[in-house]
């Protein structure tokens, strides 16, 4: 009795600041629905990342989802994008998200905004930062204190950001995702996401409609949702949608039904098949969903790119690729697909969609290939690329402990006997994380790799200088092993002794190529013959340059970058990171190169870091710039799906 006057009052209030003319957004537990300005409201959503996309292409791809007949977007607010070192702050460029939310306010799109603290989303940590991993033993989306200090300040800084942008405050803001499907996650620690829900109220007040999202299933809700806290579900294409909704019903017997993450495609891992999802299923399911009167946010609507190093990996251990694709209508590039149309057909059914002009594909250059020069190894380059000199220890640093977040540390000691008979380097507790180039008096001798390649042969003498560059290939963002340290993270040994004495440097290679550090290394005496092509070289840098000549209409435009016969590495254009190559294992073989970080003004620099060998001493020392994407290329191992593409509970 008492509830329902509480809810009977609460309405009243609901309908006193409607009937003042003030924006209300709200559920409505009597009719099963969500309210918006007290009218009977039903969102159709699209998933969008802005950290994914250039600021300059936001207001296009959120038009294309507009005139597909969306109302609404949801977007991420990945943690460690915005402060990547503790109190350092960064929301301006491509990183100004209030820009993002005023520009989908402007084109007439509300938002389901997603602040984590965990996201998830194939990011790096799921979105946590990893300097939360200086307190070793942290425990992280739980009530340790240290944790918890750290969303508060992190918390305290973004949702005052956010409460002028509510809906209720005359912002395109109707609903706020609490954690991230925290069901899944070991710890089911509810005062956790007690502790959560008590600071989004504070910080956004009382009206806000604040929401939970797990798997369809009720062993996922049990510990992901929470009194105060709307439950919604996950759930793919091709499952069966009245049993999915039967597990919402399970923890809201009444209420708007929601499906927040309708998967219009799946996500890569390197060394997997890329991922698609038939359209006539993701229409079929779409439109099951939306006849039963249910909210949905298809989760890709576009998924865009992990430039930089900020894609995550699954467990046991299989990072994703630079393209964050995802399969989704549109592509990563922003084009309109035949899934895109099929949506919209769907949509049709179901609400007017806007007339009017779709802002079409975006033209795509082939600038053509590029002559690349060597530059130096990193050996070579030692000296500029370690802003902050040697650390030594008798036994490794993690990244962490080096204080670097990404990239790459070069970890290097003296071999401690003779041998001359091949000597097992290994790293026995499988502590490379996550792929080391192995080099003893400057030639590379092999690749260790986390869960796959823990041991390799050395030669040399007593003395020998023993390089090893470790590469952080991105750190799991699901389940209960996204503590993921970087680094050589456990001992290696050399035959049966373990390697101590170590120098390690940590690698500023972003900013050395902003300052224009590399050079070319003349080599200290002419090569004694033509090289031959080794079946691995030293880590190097090579540079080229292409002119887009100005005065050409539609010039730049956006492209694509491909590196034939290269084998694995990073690619700057411009010195912006534009991500990861790995073609000799797939499935991605070009990366997308937006036109905003190209030029008609000057020369356009190409910086590739090449970690294993180029195909520079034995064929064209080239990349090449094409106009459409190769994503699918076969794949060299094809592992066990990392994370099951659907679990059978999800599908019920
Ligand atoms: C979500 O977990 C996550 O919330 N997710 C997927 N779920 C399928 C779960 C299978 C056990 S696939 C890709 C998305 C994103 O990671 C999203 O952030």
């Amino acid at each position: 009795m008492y509830l329902l006057k509480v809810g009977s009052v609460f309405l009243l209030l609901l309908a006193i600041k409607h009937s003042l003319g003030s924006p209300t957004f709200s559920i409505d537990y009597k009719t099963d629905c969500f309210r918006k300005d007290g009218e009977v409201f039903r969102y159709i959503s699209g998933s969008i990342h802005y950290s994914r996309i250039p600021r300059v292409y936001w207001k296009d791809r959120l038009l294309k989802m507009y005139m597909a007949g969306l109302n609404a977007i949801q977007t991420y607010i990945p943690w460690n994008y915005h402060e990547e070192s503790p109190g350092r702050y960064s929301f301006s460029g491509d990183r100004d998200l209030e820009h993002f939310l005023q520009l989908a306010k402007d084109i007439g799109l509300l938002v389901i905004l997603r602040p984590g603290p965990y996201i998830c989303a194939e990011w790096d940590m799921g979105g946590l930062p990893a300097w939360l991993l200086k307190k070793e033993d942290i425990i992280l989306r739980s009530s340790d204190p240290d944790y918890i200090a750290a969303v508060d300040k992190w918390m305290g800084k973004l949702l005052p950001m956010m409460k002028p942008f509510l809906y209720q405050n005359g912002g395109p803001i109707i609903t706020v995702q609490v954690e991230n499907e925290y069901g899944s996650y070991f710890a089911c620690d509810y005062n956790y996401l007690r502790h959560l829900s008590k600071q989004f109220r504070s910080h956004l007040g009382d009206d806000v409609v604040l929401f939970t999202t797990d798997g369809a299933a009720v062993g996922y809700l049990k510990c992901g949702s929470l009194q105060g806290l709307y439950a919604t579900v996950d759930f793919g294409a091709g499952g069966n949608v009245t049993a999915a909704f039967d597990a919402q019903r399970q923890a809201e017997p009444h209420g708007p039904l929601v499906n927040s993450e309708f998967y219009t495609g799946w996500l890569d891992h390197w060394g997997s098949h890329h991922s698609v999802v038939p359209t006539a299923l993701v229409a079929k399911s779409l439109n099951e969903i939306l006849a039963m009167g249910a909210n949905v946010n298809l989760y890709m609507f576009i998924g865009g790119t992990n430039f930089g190093y900020w894609n995550g990996a699954n467990s046991p251990y299989g990072p994703q690729p630079t393209s964050y694709d995802y399969d989704a209508p549109l592509t990563e590039a922003g084009d309109l697909t035949e899934k895109y149309f099929a949506i919209r057909d769907v949509i049709k059914f179901y609400r007017k969609i806007p007339d009017g002009p779709i802002p079409p594909t975006t033209p795509k250059y082939a600038y053509g290939t590029v002559v690349l020069k060597k530059l130096q190894t990193v050996s070579d380059a030692l000296e500029n690329l370690s802003f902050s000199g040697p650390v030594t220890s008798m036994y490794p640093q993690t990244f962490i402990e080096l204080n670097q977040a990404f990239g790459f540390v070069l970890y290097r000691t003296a071999l401690p006997f003779d041998c001359s008979k091949p000597t097992p380097l290994s790293s026995p507790l499988n502590g490379v994380h996550d792929r080391a180039y192995v080099s003893v008096d400057g030639v590379a001798v092999g690749i260790l790799e986390r869960n796959k390649v823990l041991t390799i042969n050395v030669t040399g003498k007593a003395g020998s200088q023993l390089d090893i560059l470790v590469e952080n290939m991105g750190r799991i963002n699901y389940g209960k092993y996204i503590n993921d340290f970087k680094g050589l993270v456990s001992n290696m040994t050399l035959g049966t002794d373990t390697l101590c004495g170590w120098t390690m440097y940590s690698l500023s290679i972003d900013e050395a190529i902003s300052e224009g550090l590399l050079s070319e290394t003349t080599p200290t005496q002419e090569p004694q013959q033509e090289p031959q092509p080794a079946a691995l070289s030293l880590p190097t840098f090579y540079q080229g340059s292409f002119i887009i000549p100005d005065g050409i209409p539609d010039l730049p435009q956006d492209t694509y970058i491909k590196l034939p016969e290269w084998r694995k590495g990073q690619v700057w254009i411009n010195s912006i990171n534009v991500g990861r190559y790995w073609p000799s294992r797939g499935p991605q073989v070009t990366l997308f190169v937006p036109a905003n970080i190209l030029s008609t003004a000057a020369p356009n620099n190409v910086t590739v870091l090449e970690l294993e060998e180029a195909p520079c001493s034995s064929g064209s020392c080239s990349v090449e710039f094409i106009s459409a994407p190769v994503l699918n290329a076969t794949v060299q191992f094809d592992h066990k799906q990392y994370r099951r593409l659907f679990n059978k509970e999800d599908l019920l």
